[in-house]
């Protein structure tokens, strides 16, 4: 059967209040709602998404230079993001321009898909996976800190995350060891310092934070520089995640060349789509790294649940699309005492409820 082809690709943006903000100044997410229509009049859904910055810039480049460039082309999500990647590589290879990439290759993929759902379609390896509270929270009073540990374990995850990187380190101890004091000693703990430290800060926070147990330290680092986490690497004991800031391949695989890190962390929009992640994990099977996808459990769920090496999937607290009124009913992931399971749906089964423009 010879491929169809890409006829045009609309937008709308949608921008939604966090119930929980992120930050003083981060308190919406922004999201564009990608349709791509084929020459024989099927349609996939695809999305980009950001917290803080560059809607505009991604909408601009999906509705310019993509639409352009992507008209006519097959619908195949390898072939058109390898052309689509280097018509746009003038403007970057990571970063707005990828935001915008996974856009069109979330849509194809949701068209690859047919009837079947989408961890079947990538090969599904399980039937559920562990998801792990997370909260945006360095913001926090220590006693509303406190209080979102105790809705975690109340909620029944196994495991949490916080933020560390606060200006003074006692800060950072307290509110870390007043966190495992509520989860007791059985449940993970990870930190995540936003790339908030330098190599002597990190190793002197790390050390400070080592008797609570980290199951992993978090972006200890600025995420590009690959020599500070090799050097960190070899002189703590918490083993080291990294990738959510990390947009290209390339990124990934100087990092796991390097011995830089014990987990990525991709995300699906910031690389690009599908079609990238993929090529991240696999680079990341080949060291025997794990991917922990970040954010985004909506479709980070589904695609965890077909990842060669066993995942945790992120739920930042009241921050999923379901939970944000994004999506309609019925959601393709559920998340249940700590347990995510997805199916019975074609494609990635998000369906954007209306509004936006
Ligand atoms: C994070 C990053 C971006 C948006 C929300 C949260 C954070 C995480 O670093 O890993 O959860
Ligand atoms: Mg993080």
């Amino acid at each position: 059967m010879g491929e169809q082809v890409i006829a045009r690709i609309g937008v709308r943006a949608r921008t939604v209040p966090l119930s929980r903000p992120w930050g003083p100044d981060v308190r919406f997410q922004h999201v564009l709602i990608c349709t791509v229509e084929l020459d024989d009049g099927r349609t996939g859904t695809g999305f980009s998404w950001t917290p803080q910055i560059g809607a505009g810039a991604v909408r601009a480049l999906l509705e310019g230079e993509i639409a352009e460039a992507a008209a006519g082309l097959p619908a195949h999500p390898e072939v058109v993001w390898d052309l689509l990647w280097r018509h746009l590589r003038e403007a970057g290879g990571g970063g707005l321009t990828t935001m915008a990439l996974a856009a069109v290759d979330l849509a194809l993929w949701d068209l690859r898909c047919g009837g079947r759902g989408l961890a079947d379609v990538l090969g599904r390896r399980r039937d559920s996976v562990t998801v792990y509270g997370s909260g945006v929270n360095r913001h926090y009073p220590l006693e509303d800190l406190v209080a979102q540990a105790k809705r975690w374990v109340a909620a029944g995850y196994p495991a949490v995350k916080v933020k560390v990187g606060l200006d003074d380190l006692r800060e950072d101890v307290r509110r870390v060891a007043a966190v495992r004091e509520v989860i007791g000693p059985e449940r993970l703990l990870m930190i995540d310092a936003n790339q908030r430290w330098d190599l002597l800060r990190a190793r002197a926070a790390i050390a400070e934070l080592t008797p609570f147990e980290p199951y992993w330290v978090e972006e200890p680092l600025p995420a590009d520089d690959v020599a500070a986490h090799v050097r960190l690497r070899e002189s703590v004991d918490v083993p080291i995640a990294v990738g959510e800031s990390v947009y290209t391949t390339y990124g990934f695989r100087d990092l796991l060349v390097a011995g830089a890190c014990d987990v990525v962390q991709p995300n699906v929009v910031r690389v690009g789509g599908i079609t990238p992640f993929l090529r991240i994990a696999e680079l990341a099977r080949t060291f025997g790294v794990p991917v922990h996808p970040h954010l985004l459990p909506d479709i980070s769920g589904q695609l965890a649940l077909a990842l060669p090496l066993e995942p945790m999937v992120e739920d930042v607290e009241d921050a999923s699309f379901a939970a944000l009124g994004l999506l309609d009913p019925p959601y393709p992931v559920t998340i249940e005492d700590g347990v995510l399971r997805a199916g019975g749906h074609r494609g990635h089964g998000l369906v954007f409820a209306s509004g936006g423009a």
